[in-house]
């Protein structure tokens, strides 16, 4: 496996692969990695085949950070990250500096304008902005065949999928399961920041998501509104805990519905203390 930070070099071999019929599978993270990185690192190996090459992007990207999130102390291990790469089959880490992905005077920016708005679109305006612009500019640097993205960010997912078709970029997007402990709550690298009774109280979120699911097998549709100001009752049940948003939408157009049902899914945005964990899962699932 191999660690290449410069810009240029990797997108040159980007190109030789491309010539060369080289098929590459390509996952963006921004490190700290943990099972659920892993789980898409192990399917790009088998998406790209014994013969192909599996490129893993490690960049913490500062544009999708809102200016009082967490950038600064957004986890970061290197040395880990690569040894966990090389271990799920990664051919090639890619690890550029901020200044090689956004020279000083960068001033172009990708918008996706109808997924975006709601939920971490509206909670983090900026949040999808710079997704979108990081997504474009590492598709464009390593010119995968395919890129792998977790369900986990279900909402990120969707935007990728519409700039990809709106944008006409030649890669196929792959949506892999969110990965959870065995408890419930879903792998993220903020889960770190929790300490304490934080952890614990963090189980409320898989816990409404099971609830809604309870719900609807009892009914056969509900109140959307209703059944929102019953989980932010149970969520903020718990003391450090507060609810930014429950939504219960389309999943194919991300339009929030009135009427809960088994086609609906259901997405959250919670506060334990000071850090924000999001969840997301249908509502028809099995465990979330
Ligand atoms: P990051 O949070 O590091 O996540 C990288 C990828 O791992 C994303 O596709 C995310 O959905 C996926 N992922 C995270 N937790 C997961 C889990 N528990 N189960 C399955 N997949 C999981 O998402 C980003 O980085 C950035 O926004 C990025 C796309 C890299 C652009 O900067």
């Amino acid at each position: 496996m191999r660690v290449i930070t410069s810009v240029r070099i990797m997108q040159h071999l980007a190109l030789r692969w491309r010539r060369q019929g080289v098929h590459v599978a390509f996952v963006p993270t921004m490190g700290y990695l943990h099972a659920g990185h892993l789980s898409l690192i192990r399917r790009a190996r088998r998406l790209a085949r014994s013969k192909g090459k599996v490129v893993v992007s490690i960049f913490v990207n500062p544009t999708q950070f809102g200016p009082t999130e967490d950038f600064a102390r957004y986890p970061r291990d290197f040395s880990r990250d690569r040894k966990l790469c090389r271990e799920a089959g990664a051919d090639i880490v890619f690890a550029p500096d901020t200044k090689a992905i956004y020279p000083r005077d960068f001033s172009t920016y990708v918008v996706e304008e109808d997924l975006s708005w709601r939920m971490e679109g509206e909670s983090r305006p900026t949040h999808f902005r710079g997704v979108g612009t990081v997504v474009a500019k590492l598709l464009n640097i390593v010119l995968p065949d395919v890129a792998v993205f977790g369900a986990k960010d279900f909402q990120q997912a969707m935007v990728v999928g519409r700039i990809k078709r709106d944008l006409n970029f030649p890669v196929k997007i792959v949506i892999a399961p969110t990965i959870r402990e065995r408890d419930g709550l879903a792998m993220s690298s903020r889960n770190r920041y929790l300490e304490g009774p934080l952890r614990e109280q963090a189980l409320a979120l898989s816990r409404a998501i099971t609830k809604a699911r309870g719900a609807i097998r009892q009914r056969t549709a509900i109140q959307a509104d209703a059944l929102r100001s019953e989980l932010r009752t149970f969520i903020e049940q718990q003391s450090a805990m507060r609810v930014d948003y429950i939504e219960f939408f389309d999943p194919v157009t991300l339009q929030p519905v009135h009427s809960v049902d088994r086609r609906t899914h259901m997405a959250l945005a919670v506060f334990v203390g000071s850090t924000r964990l999001i969840d997301n899962a249908a509502l028809d699932g099995g465990r979330p």
